[in-house]
């Protein structure tokens, strides 16, 4: 990895527009259980939607008995429910997958971890009574554009096993405010364990529906080494874990100095699949691995673990790798597989260290 060269991939004019919107988590931000509202991660594929919280509803429509129009006021009068959720964008690891798609070029920033509060979707769904023929659930935000040559509401389909789960949340608050316009205000869908693009944003309209739904967001992330074939698709979160920036920086270039003596590396980890069960470091690039010491297990799975190693820093060049395992057993890789996407880049952390 060069991270210091001067150019990365070709990095073009609309990647730059797009990175400068939809912002990353400053990796300091793993030192703090809850991510502060604004360090949050971002993406949002079109613009931010004019939105009133007086006047927006959510229809749930299509193939049910009884169609539903809610207020924001019908939704907080429900049961409210707040969960701690780690979400993360699927392109997370992207720019460091070459070659890539020309899209949001991610390094690793693209995480956040929030208390999201709502009302659970299950009940909406069964109040309205899916009708027999129904197989999916279709979600619409109310950004609209042109992604790859075709015009689009934002939106994202699933089966009614995927989304009909106790701790799917049509979520209206992020750490005890209101959700701000540019994570969804008013309301949003929340499906915890998966990657963000399907927690849409700005939601206005849940529709039953008879066929699968092949909308252009769900047939983009997929993971496809043929550009035309089918792929598979992009769900569960793969397991990471990210580091807090040891030592110091310089600027713009970011490189990384730390002093002699002991010292202490602490992050993150997380999974879709469930608890993280161990977090190592590497202090030679890999040769040998320790085992970190983890933080409390979290209430809920979804919600990311601490971790914190102390090692003795001498002197000289260090390449630092951190990797997590996960109740499953999965193990994040020294490379992750290409695809297409660049998705699920989930390829141990390498942080490269001059000790002095
Ligand atoms: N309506 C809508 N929902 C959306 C998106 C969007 O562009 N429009 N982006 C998705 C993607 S790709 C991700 S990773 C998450 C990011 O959520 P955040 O911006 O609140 O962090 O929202 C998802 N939901
Ligand atoms: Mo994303």
């Amino acid at each position: 990895m060069t991270e210091t060269d001067t150019t990365w991939q070709g990095i073009t004019r609309d990647e730059l527009g797009q990175a400068a919107r939809n912002h990353g988590m400053h990796l300091e931000g793993l030192r703090y259980d809850v991510t502060p509202v604004g360090m949050h991660y971002l993406v949002i594929h079109f613009d931010i939607p004019a939105a009133q919280e007086a006047t927006w509803t959510v229809a749930v429509d299509g193939l049910v008995e009884r169609p539903l129009t809610l207020s924001m006021d019908d939704l907080r009068s429900r049961r409210s429910v707040t969960r701690p959720v780690t979400m993360e964008c699927a392109g997370n690891g992207r720019a460091l997958m070459p070659p890539r798609a020309e899209s949001q070029p991610w390094l690793l920033e693209a995480v956040g971890n929030s208390e999201w509060t709502g009302t659970p979707l299950r009940p909406l769904i069964e109040e309205a009574g899916v009708r027999p023929e129904a197989i999916e659930l279709v979600f619409t935000g109310a950004d609209h554009g042109i992604q790859g040559e075709v015009e689009q509401d934002y939106q994202w389909g699933f089966s009614l096993a995927d989304v009909l789960r106790d701790d799917v949340l049509l979520a209206y608050e992020l750490n005890g405010i209101p959700l701000p316009p540019q994570h969804g205000y008013p309301v949003r869908l929340l499906v915890p364990d998966w990657y963000g693009m399907c927690s849409v944003k700005w939601l206005r309209r849940i529709t039953a529906v008879a066929e699968p739904f092949d909308g252009f967001q769900l047939s983009s992330y997929r993971l496809r080494q043929d550009p035309d074939g089918p792929g598979e698709p992009v769900t569960k979160k793969a397991v990471r874990a990210l580091m807090v920036p040891p030592g110091s920086t310089d600027f713009p270039a970011r490189n990384r100095f730390v002093d002699a003596g002991p010292g202490h590396l602490s992050g993150r980890a997380w999974s879709g699949w469930g608890h993280i069960d161990r977090v190592e470091i590497s202090i030679d690039g890999g040769r040998t691995w320790s085992d970190a010491e983890l933080g409390p297990e979290p209430a809920s799975p979804s919600s990311w673990r601490a971790w914190s190693f102390d090692w003795i820093a001498t002197v000289g060049e260090h390449e630092l790798l951190v990797r997590a395992t996960d109740r499953a057993g999965n193990v994040q890789p020294l490379d992750a597989p290409w695809n297409h996407g660049g998705f699920m880049n989930n390829a141990v952390q390498r942080v490269d260290v001059l000790v002095r």
